[in-house]
């Protein structure tokens, strides 16, 4: 029996394929890299897709397809970002959920992104967090910041819990606007999420990525990976293949006597239908 969620965000939507050719950008790279994720150890994907540029693009045919390939393709919880870009528009975003996700991404306040800015004002969250109960799709909540992470109380408190009754929590650590990928920030976090939180995971940008992880195993925490979060395992050893992410994140598991859920294990802790 499986204790570890091991989520893989294999794409994102920040890296170019020009910069990283080996970046899952089409349909065929996402379904092989969803199938030897699974077979590594992960149980959801985080999906962002990207058109036939290799440009991120949230097209409701395309998300639609994706979403029925990866279904048919792999047993994952299907998870799809409602983030999008920092240049989609919230309809567009909140029109995600029409491709029928088992899950989707909800971020809880707008963050500096670098230079850009990641919007999400508390009007879309309310109306993007009602939509997901509406059309039964289970929330990720992802918190940036500690004040999203009050930000989600005052959500529960006002439109109670989520479709299938979990709450899921991801802690996006060390984007450069949002609270840095540290240990004491992880504690901070998780010591501050609402009683009602059933489990979360923490991931860490960049040169983060590892001491978030293992901050995140100590405190019981699950673990996303992939490369829309760090694209090399080491100083100048880029990442070949997202399942190298994936078979670490197992193998600090493993050392901290933790078991890999499968796509059913994880479908049970969400409160997703088998
Ligand atoms: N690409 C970022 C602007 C999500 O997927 O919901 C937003 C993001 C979060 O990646
Ligand atoms: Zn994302």
């Amino acid at each position: 029996m499986g204790d570890l969620l091991i989520t893989v965000a294999p794409t994102g939507a920040e890296t170019t394929k020009a910069d990283c050719p080996q970046l899952p950008t089409t349909l065929a790279e996402l379904v092989e890299t969803a199938q030897r994720c699974e077979a590594a150890g992960a149980g959801m994907i985080h999906v962002h897709i990207r058109d036939d540029e290799h440009r991120p693009t949230l097209d409701l045919g395309r998300l639609t397809d994706t979403v029925d390939a990866l279904r048919e393709g792999t047993g994952l919880v299907v998870q799809l970002s409602t983030g999008g870009s920092v240049h989609d528009p919230l309809d567009d975003r909140l029109k995600v959920l029409d491709a029928r996700p088992d899950s989707c991404s909800l971020t809880m306040g707008t963050t500096n992104f670098g230079d850009d800015v990641f919007l999400n004002p508390w009007p879309f969250v309310q109306d993007l967090y009602q939509l997901s109960q509406e059309r039964q799709v289970v929330p990720e909540f992802e918190l940036f910041d500690l004040g999203q992470v009050h930000a989600l109380h005052r959500l529960l408190d006002r439109f109670g819990l989520p479709y299938g009754g979990k709450v899921h929590v991801d802690l996006v650590m060390g984007v450069p606007g949002g609270m840095p990928g540290t240990a004491d920030a992880l504690v901070a976090a998780v010591a501050a999420l609402p009683a009602r939180t059933t489990s979360w995971s923490a991931t860490g940008i960049g040169r983060s990525t590892l001491s978030v992880a293992l901050a995140s195993l100590s405190k019981g925490g699950h673990l996303r990976v992939g490369m829309e979060d760090v694209l090399t395992l080491a100083r100048g050893v880029p990442v070949e293949h997202n399942d190298q992410l994936v078979s670490r994140a197992v193998e600090l598991g493993r050392l901290a006597q933790r078991t890999p859920m499968t796509g059913a294990e994880a479908r049970a802790l969400l409160g997703l239908a088998a």
